[in-house]
């Protein structure tokens, strides 16, 4: 099998988190450009990540692979096993995709812009900042996000959670996790998880190459 994806994106990270701890040999591989017509044959949403099945067929979208990873290989497993845990852990990880990672987006482009527009980076903020209070009534208190080990939705967390504490503080929001002392006392946990540690290398590396170091 082989995923398309790159180390900066905070959607793959969570399908690597599963790669890793399942120790799965998948051949990881850039996409050929977003959205052009080469990688479009490939994912017709044109994003990463995308998981090339052994007979070609490709699955996209993170969520739709770590469930598809985790029914094929299922230990060890990343999905807690108690009904309400799985559904913690999914509701996590909807949470950062649904509102978190939306709300911090339209800052990316405000990185590197030449004029910057003041009132997207208000709002961008402001909506991050209450993204981020959701989360705060779900996350674990045992240093994982649900079910008291590692599961997928620690990979999302750990995607949304780097951008929120490397971005936010570039405009205005020193210290993001400050209202969310469960949050952040969780973010410090994850850091200290041998796979945690290792995706948020991952990802300081790709941001710190991205910025042009
Ligand atoms: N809902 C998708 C989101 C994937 C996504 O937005 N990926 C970004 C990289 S972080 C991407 O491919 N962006 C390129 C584009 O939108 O053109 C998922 O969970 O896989």
């Amino acid at each position: 099998m082989k995923l398309y994806q790159l180390n900066l994106s905070p959607y793959t990270a969570r399908v690597r988190l599963l790669c890793y701890a399942k120790g799965l040999d998948i051949e990881f591989a850039e996409p050929p450009g977003f959205r052009t017509d080469a990688y479009k044959q490939v994912n017709p949403v044109g994003k990463i990540p995308a998981l090339e099945l052994d007979d070609g067929t490709v699955l996209p979208e993170s969520e739709v692979i770590c469930e598809y990873l985790e029914d094929r290989f299922p230990e060890p497993a990343m999905r807690p096993a108690d009904p309400f845990e799985a559904a913690r852990a999914r509701l996590l990880a909807r949470m950062i995709d649904l509102y978190v990672i939306p709300a911090m987006s339209p800052l990316f482009g405000q990185l590197q812009a030449a004029q910057k527009d003041q009132q997207l980076i208000a709002d961008g903020v402001t909506n991050a900042r209450t993204a981020i209070g959701y989360l705060e009534q779900y996350i674990g208190e045992d240093g994982f996000a649900a079910g008291g080990k590692l599961s997928h939705a620690d990979g999302a967390l750990i995607g949304g959670l780097f951008f929120a504490t490397s971005l936010l503080p570039l405009f205005g929001l020193a210290e993001p996790l400050a209202d969310t002392p469960k949050l952040a006392a969780y973010w410090q946990a994850i850091q200290k998880d041998a796979i945690g540690a290792r995706l948020i290398g991952e990802l300081g590396e790709a941001l710190k190459a991205a910025m042009g170091g």
